[in-house]
């Protein structure tokens, strides 16, 4: 049930004293070795010294993604580059990517808490445990790779892709704990309809899945179409990779792994601090990694903190599936927008498939957004004017949810583009018609 239990149900006290303790020597270590952080704490007037209770993690600057982008590709690392054994990159779409530096004991942290997520979904030795993340520069694959290896499982290293392949072996081997993003496990189930194999007759018991944004109704789908326990797993590149936190056998939030992060909620507009339950942004601190501490690194993914505490007995907070990144907004006619919204009503209303994308455009210097969305088989070969009404239903149910008009546009079943990753859900076409 647990991987490690005596960190993972540590009393509150002792957590606390263990987290400054490596909050101080990573803000030490990082002042000293990168010089990006020495200007930026010395800009401010704030000195290592300053450090001495959790509290004044407050005074230490933000990190963020376009900081990281100017040190590129190695400014940001703590060591010399002989300890770095591993490099990841994040697929950034805009500029340049994110490079991130393992140590040998990043690499072992890394498998750490990899072995307490997969433990979290049920997993053992005796599980064979299928990786279809990417392997590569993402760090999906590896990072399931290294905790599954800590646990023993039989690890079958796909990677993403061939899924007609990645079908088949489930099948062969018998392969119990699947691990990919929510969207690439959908596309498999229908892969495996395809192929006249019923995915719910295959092994697998759970899964952990990652690396975009799904809603609650998506696991539902997820679990029902394969018939297994659907987990969400968070992380990132710029800290660790996949294993930040994972959700337990309650599935209600998931634990940060707080021996090796520490998370915080920020108002993304004044960057104040946020109590627990109030949606913000996510601030993150490794207070482990040696390759590459990152000190209060903005996120943009928002969520809230949930403090109370959790029947599993893990001490560690929880933080709610994450709600939408802050440059995922989508802002029209004064209202934001989040694709998670559109996400729920169409999984909502029967005769729909879950794959959608959402078109912005702007044809009169006004924001419209079309939302496309697949036709079930039936509803495909049902009359026109059941469509028609469909159609009506779920443009009533997205501006219920969102309180604007959005037009939808139901196509051909299996008429969008499938991903074996990151499903790309929003095609801004704005800036291509200005
Ligand atoms: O996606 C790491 C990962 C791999 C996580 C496998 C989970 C499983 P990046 O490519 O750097 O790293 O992308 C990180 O993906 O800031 C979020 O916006 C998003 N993301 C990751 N996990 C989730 C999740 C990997 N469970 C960015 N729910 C993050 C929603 C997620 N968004």
């Amino acid at each position: 049930m647990y991987w490690n239990k005596e960190m993972e149900c540590i009393s509150e006290e002792q957590l606390r004293k263990i987290q400054l303790e490596r909050l101080k020597a990573t803000v030490k270590r990082a002042y000293e070795k990168v010089p990006y952080y020495r200007k930026k704490f010395d800009e401010v007037g704030v000195s290592v010294e300053d450090i001495k209770s959790l509290d004044d993690l407050k005074k230490i600057p933000f990190t963020s993604k376009s900081d990281l982008r100017e040190v590129y590709p190695f400014g940001m690392f703590a060591t010399s580059l002989d300890e770095i054994v591993e490099i990841h990159m994040s697929s950034g779409t805009t500029g340049k990517p994110v490079v991130a530096g393992y140590t040998l004991g990043d690499i072992d942290v890394w498998g750490e808490v990899m072995a307490r997520c997969l433990t979290m979904a049920g997993a053992t030795k005796n599980d064979i445990v299928q990786v279809a993340y990417g392997y590569g520069l993402f760090t999906g694959g590896f990072g399931v790779h290294y905790g599954a290896r800590k646990l023993g499982c039989m690890i079958v290293p796909a990677s993403a892709g061939n899924t007609r392949r990645q079908i088949e072996i489930m099948r062969d081997f018998g392969t119990t704990i699947l691990t990919c993003t929510p969207s690439y496990a959908l596309y498999m189930a229908e892969v495996a309809q395809e192929m006249g194999i019923e995915p719910t007759t295959l092994k697998l018991k759970a899964g952990c899945f990652g690396a975009e944004m799904w809603t609650e109704a998506m696991r539902t789908e997820i679990e029902k179409r394969f018939g297994l326990h659907a987990y969400n797993i968070y992380g990132l590149t710029e800290i660790i990779g996949p294993g930040v936190a994972h959700e337990c056998v309650e599935k209600k939030g998931l634990h940060v792994f707080e021996d090796h992060f520490i998370a915080e909620i920020i108002d993304p507009d004044t960057g104040d601090p946020l109590p627990a339950g109030k949606r913000g942004e996510l601030v993150l601190t490794t207070i482990t990694r040696e390759g590459m501490p990152m000190l209060r690194f903005r996120t943009r993914d928002i969520t809230s903190i949930i403090k109370d505490k959790c029947t599993c007995g893990r001490t560690f907070l929880r933080i709610e599936r994450i709600r939408g990144r802050t440059d995922d907004m989508i802002k029209v006619r004064g209202v934001m927008l989040f694709p998670y919204q559109i996400e729920k009503a169409i999984l909502e209303v029967q005769g729909v498939e879950p794959h959608y994308q959402i078109i912005i455009t702007r044809p009169q210097h006004l924001d419209e957004i079309e939302v496309m969305v697949e036709m079930s088989k039936e509803t495909f070969s049902d009359e026109v004017r059941h469509i028609e009404n469909l159609k009506k239903k779920l443009e009533r149910r997205i501006e219920e949810i969102v309180g604007i008009r959005v037009k939808v546009t139901l196509v051909e079943p299996k008429s969008l583009p499938r991903s074996e990753g990151k499903a790309k859900r929003i095609i801004d076409k704005r800036s291509l018609n200005e």
